[in-house]
């Protein structure tokens, strides 16, 4: 699959720490107009917004606002016992506008036998629902798909096949979710839009075209921010479900859609926590430090994901007037964790870091720590930093989501969401 492809080093990119050109990142409360932020209302009523704009603009292009008001949620397939009986299972279809024929989206959803309302766990997946777990009774999904490398018969003429049923299942682990009293919430990335540069003819961004319009105008958004865009309606189904606490949710995601995560809690405050795993370039990696994954690079290889404005800064980081670390420090006050992996050198997990450290000063106007360590080198491997309201860690191994990055985001939630 292309999403676990990047795991290699391309060639032709930066992976020598010395050969990082000299850049400058702006200071995120420093506004436009030079004037600096000194206080949490001039950070809310002027400066949150004027990033939010500008990374809506130039970088992931603007959303529409909200959802349909005819939207629904169809709760089908439901399984009392699932898990081996210690969580319910069930399917809820969601239908963005309300009319047949209209794109729906699936949500897979785990809530613990608890008695009170539980947090919850929010992402995306690559592969759909049903492979997410070997559970036999999850539905098959049938949207379009990414091939499948070749001898790999999880994917047929774009199409899920059988195989692919529970292949994802080292990335969700769901029990180990539910014993620690969460429910896990995911969705098949594909559902809100494919993953494929087609224009736009397909997924949910036809459905907002004024007339005559047949793709998003340079400044609206592109598949992450289709993507974001499904999170939210999903926890607005969330709002509505009696097992889940809606104020307790955490929206997590890997790779590009760690990218959709940032993406979705900087423009959601609902979201009470958001965790981006080995999100790299365009997501937690700063993109004036030119190491792996470049601008240019995602724009070359997936024209569908960013605005059509985000062209212009092909090779020209230098001229962003924002950085990552400013779309980190959009969540705050909420808690927000980075987390990035030793052999994953291609989604800069040194650059990842430092995003996350330069976001402290505004955790600390708001009178909080971030990280709550001042050292600019890469923490150990293995031993994640959980001290503040900034949580990262460096996992050993190559780039993808296991059961010990869910440790750490469980340990974590432990301490914000209970
Ligand atoms: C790669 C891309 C990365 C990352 C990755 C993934 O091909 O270069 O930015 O998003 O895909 O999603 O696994």
């Amino acid at each position: 699959l292309a999403a676990t492809a990047s795991a290699q080093n391309t060639k032709g990119f930066n992976y020598d720490e010395d050969k990082v050109p000299a850049y400058t990142l702006p200071d995120p409360l420093t506004c436009l107009d030079g004037s600096k932020v000194t206080t949490v209302e001039q950070w809310k009523s002027k400066r949150r917004p004027e990033l939010l704009k500008l990374f809506a603009e130039l970088e992931y292009g603007k959303t529409p606002a909200g959802a349909f008001p005819g939207m629904t949620f169809t709760v089908a397939n439901v399984d009392e016992n699932a898990l081996g009986g210690k969580a319910v299972r069930k399917e809820v279809v969601v239908n963005f506008t309300g009319k047949a024929g209209d794109p729906t989206m699936t949500i897979l959803l785990f809530t613990p036998k608890t008695k009170a309302k539980a947090p919850c766990f929010l992402g995306l997946n690559f592969k759909g629902n049903h492979a997410t777990h070997p559970d036999a009774g999850i539905t098959l999904n049938t949207n379009w798909m990414r091939s499948a490398p070749k001898g790999d018969p999880s994917v047929k003429d774009h199409r899920a096949t059988e195989a692919s049923r529970g292949v994802a299942a080292s990335r969700w682990p769901f029990e180990m979710a539910i014993d620690r009293g969460y429910a896990v919430a995911t969705i098949y990335y594909g559902d809100i839009d494919p993953d494929v540069d087609d224009g736009f003819q397909n997924g949910v961004h036809p459905l907002f075209y004024k007339a005559g319009q047949t793709k998003p105008a340079v400044d609206e958004w592109g598949s992450i921010g289709a993507w974001a865009w499904g999170l939210s309606r999903a926890l607005d189904y969330l709002e509505t479900d009696p097992q889940i606490d809606a104020k307790r949710v955490a929206v997590l995601g890997h790779s590009r859609l760690g990218k959709t995560s940032l993406w979705a809690g900087a423009q959601d405050e609902r979201f009470a926590l958001v965790i981006s795993n080995d999100s790299g370039a365009c997501g937690a990696a700063l993109s004036k430090r030119i190491f792996g994954e470049t601008w240019k690079r995602i724009n070359d290889s997936f024209p569908h994901w960013l605005c059509d404005n985000a062209l212009q800064f092909n090779d020209k980081e230098a001229e962003l007037p924002f950085d990552q670390h400013e779309l980190i420090a959009l969540m705050a006050p909420r808690p927000v964790y980075v987390a990035s992996a030793t052999e994953d050198q291609w989604a800069d997990p040194h650059g990842e870091y430092l995003a996350a450290l330069n976001t402290g000063p505004v955790y600390q106007l708001f009178g909080l720590t971030g990280l709550g360590t001042d050292s600019e080198a890469l923490p150990p491997a293995d031993s994640a930093v959980q001290k503040g309201h900034i949580g990262y860690h460096l996992r050993t191994g190559k780039h993808d989501i296991n059961a010990y990055d869910w440790e750490q985001y469980l340990n974590f939630a432990d301490k914000h969401l209970k």
